[in-house]
């Protein structure tokens, strides 16, 4: 009897949390979707890190009694930001040209086949098979499954390619997205987009970091009041050529805005003892979840 109790109560905090994680999604849903205009989208910008102690928005939000959430993110340089990540700071590998996600390969992992791995990633999921220069794409026999020959449905599955272990997979998988999955093609934000990233459309490392430093304003944080994002592509393209920096071989991915978002939302019960995770892709556009996971 005792135990059955305890059980219940455990299955009633479970629920609370699962509750309280998906009401920090509805919370950061309502802000990222209440701003009507992405053209530009900042670190900043209260969706992405908003300053807590003058507007609470995303951390420890208590709801009743029945406990709180939180709303947040690991910055890169490994700040917690409060708010929602822009996922069009990442490599949307379902349609990045090859050489982008080779050059991220290369710059996470400077020892591996990024060439041949990312050619791998492209084969996986073009409908043809064989590779530009008429060679057969690899076969995976050996591995007991088929190649997918259309697109990735997530991250992960980057791992059933020739050439991806894990050790590989971990450096790029923050850095690495599927949506949107088809359609609406490739775009970077270059007001969100680390290092990594911005190496990968072609930038040098000092250009990268001459980017960074001049977005991020003069305190050289991303995410505070100084920021100096730029406002669209033409005065991004003016900003390079003031600044001496030669166009990227993939100018044609950059934006200043996005359409999509993540939200990573933990709920607390109990006290903080039960803890449950929501992860969510939306697009803002379509006004629609792309992703769902719960745990
Ligand atoms: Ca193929
Ligand atoms: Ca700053």
């Amino acid at each position: 009897m005792g135990l059955e109790l305890k059980l219940t109560g455990f299955n009633r905090d479970s629920a609370a949390a699962m509750y309280l994680a998906e009401a920090g999604v509805k919370r950061a849903t309502e802000v990222i979707i209440s701003k009507k205009d992405h053209t530009m989208d900042a670190l900043n910008e209260r969706w992405s890190c908003n300053n807590e102690e003058a507007d609470p928005l995303f951390k420890d939000i208590k709801i009743g009694e029945a406990g709180a959430f939180t709303v947040s993110y690991l910055f890169h340089d490994k700040r917690v930001f409060y708010g929602v990540q822009d996922e069009e700071g990442r490599i949307n590998i379902n349609n990045a040209p090859k050489d982008v996600i080779a050059r991220l390969i290369v710059y996470l992992d400077p020892a591996s086949a990024a060439d041949e791995i990312s050619s791998n990633i492209e084969d996986w999921r073009d409908p043809d098979k064989a590779r530009q220069d008429g060679s057969p794409e690899y076969d995976y026999i050996d591995e007991g499954y088929g190649r997918k020959d259309t697109l990735f449905d997530s991250s992960d599955e980057v791992l059933l390619v020739k050439g991806m272990d894990r050790g590989l997979y971990d450096r790029i998988k923050g850095y690495i997205t599927v949506y949107p999955i088809a359609g609406s093609g490739c775009r970077i934000n270059v007001n969100t987009a680390p290092l990594p990233v911005l190496k990968a459309l072609g930038f040098s490392d000092a250009d990268a970091g001459a980017i960074i430093a001049t977005r991020a304003g003069s305190d050289g944080l991303d995410g505070t009041q100084d920021d100096a994002p730029f406002m669209n592509k033409d005065a991004f393209t003016t900003y390079l050529a003031n600044a001496g920096i030669a166009l990227p071989e993939n100018m044609g991915l950059v934006s200043c805005g996005s359409n999509f978002f993540r939200v990573v939302s933990k709920g607390y019960a109990s006290g903080g003892r039960v803890v449950k995770t929501v992860t969510c892709v939306i697009s803002v556009t379509a006004g629609s979840i792309l992703y769902w996971n719960e745990e």
